[in-house]
């Protein structure tokens, strides 16, 4: 019999995802293995992430390697905390040896959308200071079109979110403030910004997209990690692990 678990908001039976929960674990353990002694570690956001900050905390206590943290959000420094692991900054080390992050869309050429946690700039950030930077998830997050029914989200300064909606329109795109579960009102991201989720139905060149974006005065980041990533491992349904890798 198939376990199930009620869904008080929507008052219906959904199907346990035990698969997915097995997926991201399988592909944050594997990738931890490129974690080595006295390595700065960029902590990545997100449930498949969490893994992985779980893991190298195991690793620091039962195999005693020395490793120093980066997180990528509040939620990577809590539970960098819960597990062990040492903590630095960007400031005392400006070079990250790995990163390891989850992401909500990736295409076969290592493209990737983030952000639907709302850290994606310190992400950005953290990954962009990284010599390597490694994603993990389950299968579901590869598609062949990045975008596509896929809103990107994109961080904004609170001041000028009018202006940022206009100029996004100019461009095709619908925007939309995220707003938060449990208190009213919208997101207030790690950096006391705002986000917004921008659904495209033109994603042909999301180079161009992306650079059209960052040009509007009041955008901090978006969620487009476009030649970025190194490598992902994607847990896949039957227990395998999918390994993408691409050459900078
Ligand atoms: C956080 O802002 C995101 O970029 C996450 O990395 C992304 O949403 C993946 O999260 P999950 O691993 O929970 O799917």
């Amino acid at each position: 019999m198939k376990e199930f678990w009620l869904d008080w908001g929507k008052w219906k039976l959904k199907p346990k995802n035990d698969w997915k929960e097995k997926a991201k674990k399988t592909a944050a353990l594997e990738a931890v293995k490129h974690v080595r002694d006295g390595f700065i570690v960029g902590l990545g956001s997100g449930s498949t992430a969490a893994y992985a900050i779980a893991e190298i905390g195991r690793k620091i206590r039962e195999e005693e390697i020395e490793v120093l943290g980066i997180p990528t959000s509040t939620q990577a420094f809590y539970l960098a905390i819960r597990h062990g692991i040492p903590l630095t900054t960007l400031d005392e080390h400006p070079t990250i040896d790995l990163t390891i992050d989850g992401a909500d869309q990736i295409d076969k050429k290592l493209n990737l959308i983030k952000g639907m946690g709302g850290a994606l700039t310190r992400e950005k950030i953290v990954a962009l200071c990284s010599k390597k930077v490694v994603i993990v998830a389950d299968e579901t997050k590869l598609v062949e079109k990045l975008g596509e029914n896929h809103p990107i989200p994109i961080e904004v300064v609170p001041f000028a979110v009018s202006h940022v909606i206009s100029e996004i329109n100019k461009l095709g795109g619908k925007p939309k403030l995220r707003e938060t579960k449990g208190k009213v009102g919208p997101v207030i991201t790690d950096n006391g910004n705002y986000i917004l989720d921008v659904t495209f139905k033109q994603t042909e060149n999301l180079t161009e997209l992306n650079r059209k974006l960052k040009l509007i005065a009041g955008v901090v980041e978006t969620g487009l990690f476009l030649r970025i990533a190194d490598q992902a491992y994607l847990g896949k349904r039957n227990g395998d692990l999918m390994k993408l890798s691409r050459n900078r």
